[in-house]
């Protein structure tokens, strides 16, 4: 798969100029196609990222700032796939903790388990905080008793898809539930073509902004609002 596939890199990206030429400096050659998308940073990831597209080709910086109560990680990331042109779409965040280095891996061990849509598991980490832990270990038993999906890592923001499935995931959440979203529309949709892979976390290059009792708990209140919500007239993707 590897071989013959183009490959396209998603970074939603809200303030981030910091560490953000570094990180694209050491991303691997098989990536195609480099998407970062700026949601509202105030900082100079914009400016920054201008500079980025005349030193590489493959990167390009696009800009959605829309948001919801704030949050705009969820149309960032929308921008971003839509903008992506390759056979293989990988979605990590730009504060360089997911391993996009591994994605070889990942796509082997996909097309031996027959999947066309990877969420990578950080989950077991014992050096994740015990807090975070617990709190994504809650909304995994929740996905688990309204939809029936096991899941370790519910919250993982690293996905590796073919870009063939776009349509069948149907993404609508502009905010943080897009994580949830992601996943538990690739497991109603794709079936046995989702699953998770493992992977390791990396350590976060500046500080987090969000807060995570304030995000945990809009996830579950998302993720048992939308077990009811009724989709109509929606067709799986070939
Ligand atoms: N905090 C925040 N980050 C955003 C937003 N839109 C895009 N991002 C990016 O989304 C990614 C996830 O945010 P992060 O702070 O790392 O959350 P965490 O991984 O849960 O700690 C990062 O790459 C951010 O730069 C937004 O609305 N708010
Ligand atoms: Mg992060």
């Amino acid at each position: 798969m590897i071989n013959e596939s183009t490959i396209s890199l998603v970074m939603p990206c809200r303030n981030e100029a910091k560490h953000l030429a570094e990180m694209v400096a050491d991303i691997p050659d098989f990536y195609d196609e480099i998407n970062c998308v700026s949601n509202k940073s105030s900082d100079d990831t914009v400016e920054l990222g201008r500079e980025l597209e005349q030193r590489y080709p493959r990167f390009t910086m696009l800009i959605d700032d829309r948001a919801a109560s704030g949050i705009g990680y969820g149309y960032a990331h929308m921008t971003g796939i839509e903008h992506s042109k390759s056979d293989i779409v990988v979605c990590a965040d730009s504060d360089c903790t997911y391993p996009v280095e591994d994605v070889p891996d990942i796509l082997q061990t996909m097309e031996k388990r027959g999947l066309r849509f990877a969420s990578c598991t950080r989950y077991p980490d014992s050096a994740i905080p015990f807090t975070l832990q617990m709190g994504v270990k809650v909304l995994n038993f929740e996905m688990f008793l309204l939809y029936g999906v096991t899941i370790h890592d519910s919250l993982s923001g690293m996905w590796v898809f073919e870009r063939k499935v776009v349509p069948s995931l149907h993404l609508t959440e502009g905010d943080w539930n897009l994580s949830p979203q992601i996943k538990l529309n690739a497991h109603k949709y794709l079936g046995r073509c989702f699953g998770e892979v493992k992977i390791t976390q990396k350590t976060r290059q500046g500080e987090t902004k969000q807060s995570y009792l304030k995000t945990g708990l809009g996830h579950l209140m998302w993720i048992a609002k939308n077990r009811f919500v009724q989709r109509k007239g929606i067709q799986p993707a070939d």
